[in-house]
């Protein structure tokens, strides 16, 4: 029995082995206890030399248990020790660094140019009215220009503002009367248009506005193409085309040269070698009748642009969906080093 059980033991190489061994030739049910049992039945002068001789083996088994576990435990505690070694050597992984969205960048970097030619910056609601979105805007309720910008309507009254211009409106109010205004604002807007390489439904405009006496187009042109300089360096050309929006009287469309160009089938200026960036004029009389202003003294310019478009331009993206997707990818890419 002696010589089974300790062959058994060396086989055990695991301490949570033992504990079976320990059941089976040890524990209540085992063998040798079975031996003391029969003690009762032996004859008196057999019985101690009976007694001694279990005692002995399982003081053998107990001691050879005991050994077994604590060179086992010894074993497993250095295996443990050596998986779990730490590397202090090693370097650290590196935490990853946000970047500046590019479209906050270029709203950043537009908002500084115009605050160096003294305009102020304010926000407007992304929640509109109809009447401030279109119909202080020379725009009433059957006016056929209101397909210009297909609209989310919230109910019959409230939109999601198509652009930042009934921003004009609200400013005029606020001003009473007062000259000048010198403002731009930039905030989101929305509309029902499909999306392309170069149309969101949802995307950022910035509104500029100047009311003052003896405002002109001149003026107008004068502002938008110091801005394009100081953007894209002075070289760069600015192009005006006449346009049409209810709330302007002339009204033009800004256009810069495409820097994607790929000719004939570009995506991004469709072959034409510009895109347009804005929509400006000089403010309707009617505007500015209805907001405070005698058209008869007073005179302003404003206008509209895609800082998405710019940052397109600026960082030659060449597709406005990239802007919205948030793949960090494309994003770390505009980390700063
Ligand atoms: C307007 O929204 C007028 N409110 C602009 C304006 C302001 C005119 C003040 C006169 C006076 P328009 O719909 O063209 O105009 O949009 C202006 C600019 O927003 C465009 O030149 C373009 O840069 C950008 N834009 C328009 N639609 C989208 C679109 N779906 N996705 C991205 N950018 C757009």
């Amino acid at each position: 029995l002696q010589e089974t059980a300790l062959a058994e033991l060396t086989k055990i190489s695991a301490t949570k082995d033992l504990t079976n061994w320990r059941v089976q030739y040890l524990g209540k049910k085992s063998e040798l206890n079975a031996l003391s049992k029969q003690m009762g039945g032996l004859r008196q002068e057999e019985r101690p030399l009976f007694g001694e001789r279990v005692n002995e083996v399982r003081n053998a088994l107990e001691a050879a248990y005991l050994e077994r576990q604590t060179a086992l435990a010894a074993a497993e505690q250095a295996l443990r020790l050596a998986q779990e070694t730490i590397d202090i050597t090693l370097p650290g992984r590196a935490i990853g660094r946000g970047a500046i969205h590019p479209i906050s960048r270029v709203i950043q970097e537009i908002e500084d140019i115009f605050l160096g030619m003294g305009f102020s910056i304010v926000d407007g609601p992304e929640i509109e009215t109809d009447h401030y979105n279109f119909e202080l805007l020379n725009l009433p309720k059957d006016h056929p220009a209101r397909d210009m910008q297909d609209t989310f309507y919230l109910s019959d009254e409230l939109l999601l503002r198509t652009h930042t211009s009934p921003m004009q409106v609200r400013t005029m109010e606020r001003m009473q009367g007062d000259v000048p205004i010198k403002v731009i604002v930039p905030g989101r807007v929305y509309r029902r248009d499909e999306d392309d390489a170069t149309h969101s439904h949802q995307f950022t405009q910035i509104e500029g506005l100047v009311v003052g006496e003896g405002i002109r187009m001149s003026d107008l042109k004068g502002t938008l193409e110091s801005f394009a300089k100081a953007l894209f360096g002075p070289e760069q050309r600015v192009r005006l085309r006449p346009s049409y929006f209810p709330f302007t009287e002339p009204s033009a469309e800004v256009d810069l040269l495409c820097v994607h160009c790929h000719g004939e089938g570009c995506r991004v200026c469709k072959g034409t070698g510009w895109i347009e960036i804005l929509g400006a004029g000089m403010v309707h009389p009617r505007v500015l009748d209805m907001s405070g202003y005698d058209s008869t003294r007073y005179s302003g310019f404003a206008f509209g642009m895609g800082p998405e478009r710019i940052a397109m331009l600026r960082y030659g993206i060449s597709d406005i969906r990239l802007l919205y997707q948030n793949d960090l990818r494309f994003l770390a890419q505009f980390a700063r080093a």
